[in-house]
């Protein structure tokens, strides 16, 4: 039996976290296992990866510096946690995967496109997710929810102009594959978010079905 593999992406204070508790909660009452899992990290040395990413420092982190730690977490995630709980059977939802570093090292910082890809092949060869549920919200909304719980992590101290570049990333990559993904419009009141996902439950349950 394979697994299916769920993605939530979206900016800043979109809900992903509150939301991927939901879905999981609805999947299980249906019998399915579910694996809960986040972006960087899911392992302990990939949190500790985590932590070095979003510590704010004096020292500035090259863009290309990021993109090998979010990819060398990626790789122990994947060794550890994604593949195995796949192979098992299990639902895997993941808050944040590789679509993050298409809209945060590729959109924010700039970085290629191409180069993404070549380590997105390397680190994961075909593996994609099955399903990506993009919550997407205007930035500030995004910003304002994130900034309520306090200090704000590296990536949060981005100016609006990153932010947005961010957002139109996630937008162009849904546009290009829609079978792939589905846009979750995160600027509603949570209980019409979460209206939203049960209506794609039956999809999601149908595609573990296979
Ligand atoms: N990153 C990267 O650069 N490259 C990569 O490849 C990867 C990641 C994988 C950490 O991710 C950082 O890593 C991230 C990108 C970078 N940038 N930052 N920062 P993260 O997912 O841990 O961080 P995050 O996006 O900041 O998570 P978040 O702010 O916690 O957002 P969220 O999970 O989408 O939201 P939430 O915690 O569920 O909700 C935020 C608050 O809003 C909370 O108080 C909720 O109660 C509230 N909320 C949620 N939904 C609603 C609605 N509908 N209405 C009102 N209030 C709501």
């Amino acid at each position: 039996m394979s697994g299916l593999f769920i993605t939530l992406e979206g900016p800043e204070g979109a809900g992903k976290s509150t939301n991927r508790e939901y879905l999981a909660e609805r999947l299980r009452a249906q019998g399915i296992t579910v694996v809960l899992t986040r972006e960087p990290g899911g392992t302990p040395l990939a949190e500790r990866i985590r932590e070095l990413l979003l510590a704010p420092s004096d020292e500035q982190m090259a863009a290309d510096t990021e993109l090998l730690l979010v990819f060398a977490a990626r790789a122990q995630h994947l060794a550890q946690v994604i593949r195995p709980a796949l192979a098992s059977g299990s639902v895997v939802l993941c808050d944040r995967f590789t679509d993050a570093t298409y809209a945060y090292q590729g959109g924010g910082r700039g970085l290629s496109q191409e180069r993404i890809a070549q380590l997105e092949q390397f680190v994961q060869a075909d593996l994609r997710p099955d399903l990506t549920l993009v919550f997407d919200l205007p930035v500030e909304v995004g910003l304002a929810r994130a900034a309520e719980r306090g200090r704000l992590d590296r990536f949060e101290q981005e100016g609006l102009d990153f932010f947005n570049a961010v957002r139109h990333a996630y937008l162009n990559r849904a546009a290009a594959q829609p079978e792939r993904y589905r846009i979750v419009d995160a600027a509603q009141s949570l209980t019409a978010v979460q209206e939203q996902i049960a209506q794609l439950l039956p999809q999601i349950v149908e595609l573990h079905r296979g």
